[in-house]
Protein backbone atom coordinates (compact mmCIF):
# COMPACT_ATOMS: atom_id res chain seq x y z
CA UNK A 1 0.00 0.00 0.00
CA UNK A 2 1.14 3.58 -0.97
CA UNK A 3 1.08 6.60 1.65
CA UNK A 4 -0.19 9.45 0.11
CA UNK A 5 -0.76 12.89 1.50
CA UNK A 6 -2.79 15.51 0.16
CA UNK A 7 -2.74 19.06 0.96
CA UNK A 8 -4.75 21.76 -0.13
CA UNK A 9 -3.92 25.58 -0.33
CA UNK A 10 -5.18 29.16 -0.79
CA UNK A 11 -3.14 31.95 -2.27
CA UNK A 12 -2.15 34.89 -0.88
CA UNK A 13 -2.95 38.08 -2.35
CA UNK A 14 -0.60 40.72 -0.75
CA UNK A 15 -2.32 43.76 -0.06
CA UNK A 16 1.30 45.75 0.65
CA UNK A 17 3.20 44.56 -1.63
CA UNK A 18 6.47 42.36 -1.35
CA UNK A 19 8.70 43.09 -4.03
CA UNK A 20 12.50 42.75 -3.94
CA UNK A 21 15.46 40.70 -2.11
CA UNK A 22 16.99 41.45 1.22
CA UNK A 23 18.85 38.50 0.86
CA UNK A 24 18.98 36.43 -2.65
CA UNK A 25 20.52 33.48 -1.14
CA UNK A 26 18.32 32.72 1.71
CA UNK A 27 15.38 34.35 -0.62
CA UNK A 28 14.47 36.46 2.64
CA UNK A 29 12.01 39.64 1.32
CA UNK A 30 13.38 43.45 1.68
CA UNK A 31 10.35 44.72 2.18
CA UNK A 32 6.87 43.78 5.02
CA UNK A 33 4.42 42.23 2.95
CA UNK A 34 0.56 42.66 4.34
CA UNK A 35 -1.46 39.92 2.53
CA UNK A 36 -5.01 38.10 2.61
CA UNK A 37 -5.83 34.60 1.85
CA UNK A 38 -8.20 33.86 -0.82
CA UNK A 39 -10.91 31.57 0.12
CA UNK A 40 -12.94 30.25 -3.31
CA UNK A 41 -9.41 29.55 -4.60
CA UNK A 42 -7.50 26.39 -4.43
CA UNK A 43 -4.03 24.18 -5.13
CA UNK A 44 -4.35 20.85 -4.39
CA UNK A 45 -1.15 18.63 -4.09
CA UNK A 46 -0.29 15.25 -3.69
CA UNK A 47 2.41 13.84 -2.78
CA UNK A 48 4.50 9.71 -2.82
CA UNK A 49 7.69 8.81 -2.04
CA UNK A 50 9.26 7.29 -5.06
CA UNK A 51 12.33 6.37 -6.78
CA UNK A 52 12.95 10.01 -8.28
CA UNK A 53 11.85 13.35 -8.00
CA UNK A 54 8.80 14.10 -10.27
CA UNK A 55 6.27 17.13 -10.38
CA UNK A 56 3.41 17.43 -12.57
CA UNK A 57 1.67 20.55 -12.90
CA UNK A 58 -2.44 20.42 -13.57
CA UNK A 59 -1.01 16.95 -15.77
CA UNK A 60 2.19 18.61 -17.12
CA UNK A 61 5.88 17.85 -16.05
CA UNK A 62 7.49 20.23 -15.15
CA UNK A 63 11.66 21.19 -14.27
CA UNK A 64 12.46 20.78 -10.80
CA UNK A 65 15.08 23.28 -10.38
CA UNK A 66 12.67 25.34 -8.39
CA UNK A 67 11.98 22.86 -6.62
CA UNK A 68 15.04 20.62 -5.28
CA UNK A 69 16.35 23.42 -3.23
CA UNK A 70 13.22 22.70 -0.60
CA UNK A 71 12.99 19.07 -1.50
CA UNK A 72 17.16 18.94 -0.05
CA UNK A 73 16.18 20.92 2.46
CA UNK A 74 13.03 19.10 3.77
CA UNK A 75 14.99 15.41 3.31
CA UNK A 76 18.46 16.89 5.88
CA UNK A 77 15.73 18.05 8.15
CA UNK A 78 13.90 14.70 8.32
CA UNK A 79 17.24 13.15 7.65
CA UNK A 80 15.36 10.90 5.12
CA UNK A 81 16.39 10.32 1.67
CA UNK A 82 13.54 9.52 -0.30
CA UNK A 83 12.07 11.13 -2.86
CA UNK A 84 8.93 12.88 -4.40
CA UNK A 85 6.27 12.07 -6.37
CA UNK A 86 4.16 15.50 -6.65
CA UNK A 87 0.51 15.85 -8.65
CA UNK A 88 -0.43 19.39 -8.32
CA UNK A 89 -3.25 21.32 -10.01
CA UNK A 90 -4.75 24.75 -9.44
CA UNK A 91 -8.46 25.62 -10.29
CA UNK A 92 -6.92 29.21 -10.91
CA UNK A 93 -4.23 30.37 -14.01
CA UNK A 94 -1.20 29.85 -12.97
CA UNK A 95 2.24 31.67 -13.57
CA UNK A 96 -0.37 34.48 -14.41
CA UNK A 97 -0.17 36.83 -11.29
CA UNK A 98 -2.75 35.17 -9.01
CA UNK A 99 0.19 33.77 -6.22
CA UNK A 100 0.05 30.12 -7.79
CA UNK A 101 3.71 30.29 -6.19
CA UNK A 102 2.36 30.81 -2.93
CA UNK A 103 -0.65 28.37 -2.43
CA UNK A 104 1.74 25.94 -4.84
CA UNK A 105 4.72 25.84 -2.52
CA UNK A 106 3.08 25.79 0.63
CA UNK A 107 0.90 23.33 -0.15
CA UNK A 108 3.94 21.51 -1.39
CA UNK A 109 6.03 22.14 1.89
CA UNK A 110 3.39 21.30 4.23
CA UNK A 111 3.02 17.83 1.85
CA UNK A 112 6.50 16.76 1.98
CA UNK A 113 7.20 17.45 5.36
CA UNK A 114 4.06 15.26 6.61
CA UNK A 115 4.75 12.11 4.52
CA UNK A 116 8.57 12.83 5.79
CA UNK A 117 6.14 12.45 9.51
CA UNK A 118 8.63 15.98 10.35
CA UNK A 119 6.78 17.81 13.40
CA UNK A 120 7.19 20.79 12.29
CA UNK A 121 5.49 24.07 13.60
CA UNK A 122 3.29 26.36 11.20
CA UNK A 123 6.09 29.02 11.53
CA UNK A 124 8.76 26.53 11.21
CA UNK A 125 6.79 25.21 7.99
CA UNK A 126 6.24 28.70 6.64
CA UNK A 127 10.17 29.28 6.81
CA UNK A 128 10.27 25.92 4.83
CA UNK A 129 7.98 27.70 2.09
CA UNK A 130 9.48 30.82 2.54
CA UNK A 131 12.76 29.31 1.48
CA UNK A 132 11.45 28.56 -1.94
CA UNK A 133 9.17 31.63 -2.12
CA UNK A 134 8.77 34.10 -0.07
CA UNK A 135 4.94 34.97 -0.74
CA UNK A 136 4.52 31.05 -0.17
CA UNK A 137 5.55 31.78 4.18
CA UNK A 138 2.26 33.62 4.35
CA UNK A 139 0.02 30.66 2.51
CA UNK A 140 0.72 29.19 5.37
CA UNK A 141 -2.48 30.59 7.36
CA UNK A 142 -5.84 31.48 6.52
CA UNK A 143 -7.11 34.96 7.25
CA UNK A 144 -4.95 38.11 7.12
CA UNK A 145 -0.86 37.67 7.57
CA UNK A 146 2.34 39.51 7.86
CA UNK A 147 5.48 38.44 6.82
CA UNK A 148 8.00 41.28 7.94
CA UNK A 149 10.98 42.88 6.17
CA UNK A 150 14.02 40.19 6.44
CA UNK A 151 11.55 37.78 8.07
CA UNK A 152 11.92 34.32 7.81
CA UNK A 153 8.86 33.12 8.48
CA UNK A 154 4.96 34.91 8.38
CA UNK A 155 2.36 35.16 11.63
CA UNK A 156 -0.89 35.18 11.50
CA UNK A 157 -2.36 38.54 12.49
CA UNK A 158 -6.46 38.05 12.02
CA UNK A 159 -7.93 34.57 11.49
CA UNK A 160 -10.32 33.80 8.20
CA UNK A 161 -13.53 34.95 10.08
CA UNK A 162 -11.88 38.55 10.87
CA UNK A 163 -13.71 40.37 8.37
CA UNK A 164 -16.63 38.12 7.02
CA UNK A 165 -17.87 40.78 4.54
CA UNK A 166 -14.76 41.39 2.80
CA UNK A 167 -14.85 40.25 -0.78
CA UNK A 168 -11.82 40.13 -3.31
CA UNK A 169 -13.27 40.12 -7.25
CA UNK A 170 -10.64 38.96 -9.36
CA UNK A 171 -11.05 40.24 -12.83
CA UNK A 172 -9.47 37.38 -15.33
CA UNK A 173 -8.21 39.68 -17.74
CA UNK A 174 -5.31 37.25 -19.75
CA UNK A 175 -5.42 33.40 -18.70
CA UNK A 176 -1.72 33.47 -20.24
CA UNK A 177 1.76 32.44 -18.62
CA UNK A 178 3.10 35.64 -17.48
CA UNK A 179 5.79 37.10 -20.37
CA UNK A 180 8.73 37.57 -17.30
CA UNK A 181 8.58 35.46 -13.75
CA UNK A 182 8.15 37.47 -10.66
CA UNK A 183 11.37 36.33 -9.64
CA UNK A 184 13.58 37.83 -12.25
CA UNK A 185 11.71 41.02 -12.74
CA UNK A 186 12.21 41.65 -9.15
CA UNK A 187 15.84 41.18 -10.24
CA UNK A 188 15.41 43.64 -13.10
CA UNK A 189 13.78 46.02 -10.49
CA UNK A 190 16.75 45.77 -8.08
CA UNK A 191 19.35 45.57 -10.54
CA UNK A 192 18.60 48.60 -12.92
CA UNK A 193 15.46 50.62 -11.77
CA UNK A 194 16.85 54.24 -10.16
CA UNK A 195 13.28 53.86 -8.30
CA UNK A 196 14.51 50.66 -6.62
CA UNK A 197 15.78 52.35 -3.59
CA UNK A 198 12.68 54.86 -3.28
CA UNK A 199 10.50 51.80 -3.42
CA UNK A 200 12.56 49.97 -0.12
CA UNK A 201 12.25 53.25 1.79
CA UNK A 202 8.49 53.80 1.09
CA UNK A 203 7.14 50.30 1.15
CA UNK A 204 7.95 50.06 4.92
CA UNK A 205 5.92 53.49 5.52
CA UNK A 206 3.02 51.81 3.88
CA UNK A 207 2.72 48.91 6.45
CA UNK A 208 1.40 51.24 9.16
CA UNK A 209 -1.43 52.66 7.87
CA UNK A 210 -2.41 49.53 6.36
CA UNK A 211 -2.97 47.64 9.68
CA UNK A 212 -4.34 50.58 11.80
CA UNK A 213 -7.29 50.35 8.93
CA UNK A 214 -7.12 46.68 9.18
CA UNK A 215 -7.33 46.57 12.63
CA UNK A 216 -10.64 48.60 12.28
CA UNK A 217 -11.45 46.73 9.44
CA UNK A 218 -12.19 50.11 7.40
CA UNK A 219 -12.34 49.80 3.37
CA UNK A 220 -11.72 53.03 2.80
CA UNK A 221 -8.82 53.59 5.02
CA UNK A 222 -7.23 50.46 3.92
CA UNK A 223 -8.05 51.06 -0.42
CA UNK A 224 -6.04 53.69 -0.70
CA UNK A 225 -3.20 52.39 0.46
CA UNK A 226 -3.49 48.93 -1.19
CA UNK A 227 -4.18 51.37 -4.59
CA UNK A 228 -0.20 52.55 -3.43
CA UNK A 229 1.46 49.98 -2.63
CA UNK A 230 0.68 48.30 -5.97
CA UNK A 231 1.40 51.20 -7.96
CA UNK A 232 4.55 52.06 -6.59
CA UNK A 233 5.77 48.47 -7.21
CA UNK A 234 4.63 49.10 -10.57
CA UNK A 235 6.04 52.23 -11.01
CA UNK A 236 9.74 50.75 -10.04
CA UNK A 237 9.11 47.53 -12.58
CA UNK A 238 8.45 50.24 -15.40
CA UNK A 239 11.97 52.22 -14.62
CA UNK A 240 13.64 48.86 -14.76
CA UNK A 241 16.07 48.97 -18.49
CA UNK A 242 14.10 47.36 -20.29
CA UNK A 243 11.05 48.39 -18.89
CA UNK A 244 8.92 45.69 -17.24
CA UNK A 245 5.28 46.15 -18.06
CA UNK A 246 2.76 43.68 -17.13
CA UNK A 247 -0.71 45.51 -17.91
CA UNK A 248 -2.77 44.85 -20.88
CA UNK A 249 -5.55 46.96 -21.97
CA UNK A 250 -8.35 45.38 -20.22
CA UNK A 251 -6.26 46.00 -16.61
CA UNK A 252 -5.98 49.88 -17.55
CA UNK A 253 -9.84 49.54 -18.64
CA UNK A 254 -10.49 48.05 -15.11
CA UNK A 255 -8.30 50.47 -12.78
CA UNK A 256 -10.59 53.48 -14.62
CA UNK A 257 -13.87 51.43 -14.03
CA UNK A 258 -12.66 51.02 -10.48
CA UNK A 259 -11.70 54.99 -10.56
CA UNK A 260 -15.30 56.00 -11.86
CA UNK A 261 -17.54 53.56 -9.02
CA UNK A 262 -14.85 55.46 -6.34
CA UNK A 263 -16.19 58.63 -7.34
CA UNK A 264 -19.48 57.75 -7.15
CA UNK A 265 -19.15 56.78 -3.21
CA UNK A 266 -18.91 52.79 -4.40
CA UNK A 267 -15.65 51.19 -2.54
CA UNK A 268 -13.98 49.14 -5.02
CA UNK A 269 -10.36 49.29 -4.20
CA UNK A 270 -8.39 47.92 -6.76
CA UNK A 271 -4.77 45.66 -6.51
CA UNK A 272 -2.23 44.69 -9.13
CA UNK A 273 0.72 42.15 -9.25
CA UNK A 274 3.15 40.32 -11.26
CA UNK A 275 0.52 39.90 -14.00
CA UNK A 276 -2.42 41.44 -15.67
CA UNK A 277 -5.04 40.18 -13.47
CA UNK A 278 -6.98 43.38 -11.24
CA UNK A 279 -8.24 42.59 -8.07
CA UNK A 280 -10.97 44.63 -6.55
CA UNK A 281 -11.24 44.85 -2.72
CA UNK A 282 -14.78 45.76 -1.76
CA UNK A 283 -17.91 44.90 0.53
CA UNK A 284 -19.85 41.78 0.07
CA UNK A 285 -22.99 44.50 -0.42
CA UNK A 286 -21.26 46.45 -3.24
CA UNK A 287 -20.38 42.56 -5.03
CA UNK A 288 -23.18 42.57 -7.55
CA UNK A 289 -22.73 46.84 -8.75
CA UNK A 290 -18.96 46.55 -9.32
CA UNK A 291 -19.71 42.79 -11.41
CA UNK A 292 -21.83 44.48 -13.34
CA UNK A 293 -19.98 47.32 -14.07
CA UNK A 294 -16.68 45.42 -15.00
CA UNK A 295 -18.80 43.24 -17.30
CA UNK A 296 -19.77 46.18 -18.80
CA UNK A 297 -16.13 46.53 -19.69
CA UNK A 298 -15.37 43.70 -21.29
CA UNK A 299 -18.74 41.55 -21.40
CA UNK A 300 -16.47 38.23 -21.50
CA UNK A 301 -14.74 39.14 -18.71
CA UNK A 302 -14.45 36.39 -16.20
CA UNK A 303 -14.89 37.56 -12.57
CA UNK A 304 -14.04 35.32 -9.14
CA UNK A 305 -15.64 36.20 -6.06
CA UNK A 306 -13.27 35.31 -3.36
CA UNK A 307 -13.60 36.07 0.52
CA UNK A 308 -11.05 35.90 3.30
CA UNK A 309 -9.84 32.00 2.95
CA UNK A 310 -8.39 29.45 5.18
CA UNK A 311 -5.43 28.27 5.98
CA UNK A 312 -4.04 24.74 4.37
CA UNK A 313 -5.78 21.28 5.30
CA UNK A 314 -4.01 18.37 4.89
CA UNK A 315 -4.40 14.63 5.07
CA UNK A 316 -2.51 11.09 5.11
CA UNK A 317 -4.19 8.63 3.25
CA UNK A 318 -3.41 5.08 2.06
CA UNK A 319 -4.08 4.31 -1.22
C1 LIG B 1 3.48 39.57 -3.09
N1 LIG B 1 4.45 39.09 -5.34
O1 LIG B 1 3.73 40.15 -2.01
C2 LIG B 1 4.24 40.08 -4.32
C3 LIG B 1 3.50 41.18 -4.99
C4 LIG B 1 4.02 39.54 -6.63
C5 LIG B 1 3.66 40.96 -6.46
O2 LIG B 1 5.37 37.64 -3.95
O3 LIG B 1 11.07 34.98 -5.75
O4 LIG B 1 6.70 34.19 -6.29
O5 LIG B 1 9.51 33.12 -5.23
O6 LIG B 1 10.12 34.78 -3.46
O7 LIG B 1 6.73 35.11 -3.92
C6 LIG B 1 5.49 37.07 -6.20
O8 LIG B 1 6.77 36.64 -5.94
O9 LIG B 1 8.71 35.45 -5.42
C7 LIG B 1 5.10 37.95 -5.09
P1 LIG B 1 9.91 34.53 -4.93
P2 LIG B 1 7.16 35.22 -5.33
O10 LIG B 1 2.63 38.67 -3.20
Amino acid sequence: MTREVFCRTSPSLALVKYWGKKSTRQNLPATPSLAVTLGGVHTETRVRIAGSDSIRLNGEPIALDRFTPLFDSLRRAAGRQVCFQVESSNDFPSSAGLASSSSGFAALTVACARILELDLSPAQLSAFARSASASAARSLFGGFTLLPAGGFAAEQLYGSDYWPELRILIALVSREAKPISSRAAMEATRLSSPYYRAWLRNAGQLLDPALKALETRDISALGPVVRLSYSRMHAALLASSPPVLYWLPNSVAILRECQHLRDEGVGAWETMDAGPQVKVLCLASDVATISGRLQEVDPQLKIIVASVGEGPVCQAEQR
